[in-house]
């Protein structure tokens, strides 16, 4: 496709141009110490942030944050560095991220996050440990105006106020589940091609006794 036809440099296409910006998003929460008289048992933070917890205003002008309707001004406009909503709540449910980009004529992206207040394995459910439920993602920036390019293209400053679910040292709990994930994916895969293996056999007997036929 061909914008040529756009006149004015900030304008202009750049040609056979990407621009890859890993992103993660996502939550951490910490039950409290004690319910609220409200209800409220987890304190929470949900944020869009850069790999290396880069600040991403370079590029990105607002990050809107639409929560539960069960919270006062459930649409959260957060304008700077960092991208973050902090709530204390009772409940999980589904946060619908927009992200708008500082050159007004790229078009904003959404998508929805599930924020997580309870760990998935049940046995730690009485634990006071933080959950953290993060993605990875890539924003592809294919052929971007000039404008847009040079933002994606400005240096960020990385931030030295680490977000707290950084500092907090459980990554490396985090790092022995994925882990134990990981063998047990390699041993699913390794008893199917077993299981290949031995159909394989009993296909290959099947024809070894099929009588020949000459055509
Ligand atoms: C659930 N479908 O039933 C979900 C809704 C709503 C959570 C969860 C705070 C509200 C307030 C809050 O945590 N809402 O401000 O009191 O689990």
């Amino acid at each position: 496709m061909s914008t040529s036809k756009i006149q004015g440099n900030s304008n202009k296409r750049l040609r056979n141009v990407t621009i890859v910006k890993p992103i993660i998003y996502g939550s951490y929460a910490v039950p409290l110490q004690k319910k609220l008289e409200n209800g409220h048992t987890h304190r929470w933070t949900v944020f869009v942030r850069g790999v290396n917890g880069e600040d991403i205003s370079t590029y990105i002008k607002k990050v809107v944050f639409r929560l539960h309707e069960s919270f006062e001004n459930p649409n959260r406009v957060v304008d700077s560095f960092p991208y973050e909503v902090s709530e204390t709540g009772w409940g999980e449910f589904e946060i619908l991220i927009k992200l708008y980009f500082q050159d007004p004529s790229e078009k904003h992206i959404s998508f929805f996050h599930q924020l997580q207040l309870y760990p998935k394995d049940d046995t730690n459910l009485q634990g006071k440990k933080p959950v953290l439920s993060d993605h990875y993602d890539e924003l592809v920036f294919h052929e971007p105006v000039q404008s847009m390019h040079k933002f994606l293209t400005t240096p960020s400053n990385i931030s030295d106020n680490k977000p707290e679910y950084l500092i907090n040292n459980y990554t490396e709990d985090r790092e022995k589940m994925e882990l134990q994930q990981i063998r047990k994916y390699q041993q699913k895969v390794l008893q199917e091609i077993e299981e290949y293996k031995r159909k394989n056999e009993i296909l290959e007997q099947k024809i070894k006794s099929m009588p020949v036929t000459n055509t």
